[in-house]
């Protein structure tokens, strides 16, 4: 836990191929242009900055009548992504990966599970990524990486870091969501998945939401994880994103989500994805991230 040993290992993942606007792939260095590393250190904390996962960044033209756009280069790069975490994790530090599109979560879960057998997420997102190859419109994997973390859908995916590996779905909550396919409502339906939309934001508050979201991912687990797209904020507060939603969660309603976080002192691991500086205005989005990475890692206002 970062809290209690103060070490931080920062991993990018430059990795487009999930999603269909080029640009996720400068993630990474947006956010660490946003002056990350100073910020954790102004909190206390050792940073290692291991640079990025190695990505093909020869993007072809997928292969007529394949469904899943990019699979192999996908389970490639969290095939790595999944040992340098469990790496860093078993000597003791606190992984903070950079997306990068959200396809990358499988990666980054796969890694942690290695170490923690029982695992809460909580996914900040506008949608719920849990298509399957059966679901999907889009063929787009960042679509589809709870799912395959729960265990479902294709199984280059759901066999990197051993099939065994997964995590339940009553240790899940999702926040923020606004835009769900067909079927993913049916999956969510299904598995029991604890979704909470924007509409319980509005009528309940973030504070009512976080209380209910944590006390359901800490019960019966051994840590968290913050699996958190910036397409859950709204576009006006971030619009550097390949998916913008209409009225997602405010600057001011995210930032008490980490800090309410960071007080329950359960994170183990945490990544920022979808920042797309290609489609952002003066890099807002980039350092918007970075201020709530700061939060959930204790900054406070006063
Ligand atoms: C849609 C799909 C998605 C992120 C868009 C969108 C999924 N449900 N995920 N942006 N991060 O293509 O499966
Ligand atoms: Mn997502
Ligand atoms: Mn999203
Ligand atoms: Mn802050």
């Amino acid at each position: 836990n970062a809290v209690k040993n103060n070490k931080i290992s920062m991993i990018g993942v430059p990795l487009q191929h999930g999603a269909d606007r080029i640009g996720v792939d400068m993630g990474p260095s947006a956010i660490r242009g946003s002056n990350v590393q100073h910020r954790l250190e102004a909190l206390g904390y050792q940073i290692q900055d291991l640079g990025d996962i190695h990505v093909n960044k020869m993007i072809e033209a997928y292969a007529a009548g394949e469904k899943l756009k990019h699979l192999k280069e996908i389970r490639n790069v969290n095939s790595r992504l999944c040992q340098v975490i469990a790496d860093e994790i078993g000597k003791g530090q606190f992984p903070l990966v950079l997306g990068g599109d959200h396809s990358i979560a499988i990666g980054t879960i796969k890694g942690v599970l290695q170490h923690v057998n029982k695992l809460g997420v909580i996914w900040f997102d506008a949608h719920t990524d849990v298509n399957t190859e059966e679901t999907t419109f889009s063929g787009n994997i960042h679509g589809m990486s709870l799912a395959v973390a729960l265990g479902y859908g294709h199984q280059e995916l759901v066999s990197i870091g051993g099939i065994d590996k997964k995590i339940r779905s009553e240790n899940v909550v999702i926040i923020g969501a606004r835009s769900i396919d067909q079927g993913e409502r049916k999956f969510l339906k299904e598995k029991g998945i604890r979704v909470f939309t924007m509409h319980d934001i509005d009528r309940n508050g973030m504070k009512q939401v976080m209380e209910e979201a944590l006390e359901i991912v800490t019960n019966g687990t051994d840590g968290v994880h913050l699996s958190l797209d910036l397409d859950g904020m709204d576009p006006d507060d971030a619009p550097g994103v390949g998916t913008p939603v209409s009225g997602g969660m405010s600057y001011r309603e995210s930032h008490l989500a980490m800090e309410m976080l960071y007080e329950r002192d359960c994170l183990v691991s945490a990544e920022f994805v979808e920042v797309n500086p290609m489609l952002d205005q003066h890099n807002k989005t980039a350092r918007t991230a970075v201020e709530l990475i700061g939060s959930v890692f204790g900054e406070r206002i006063l």
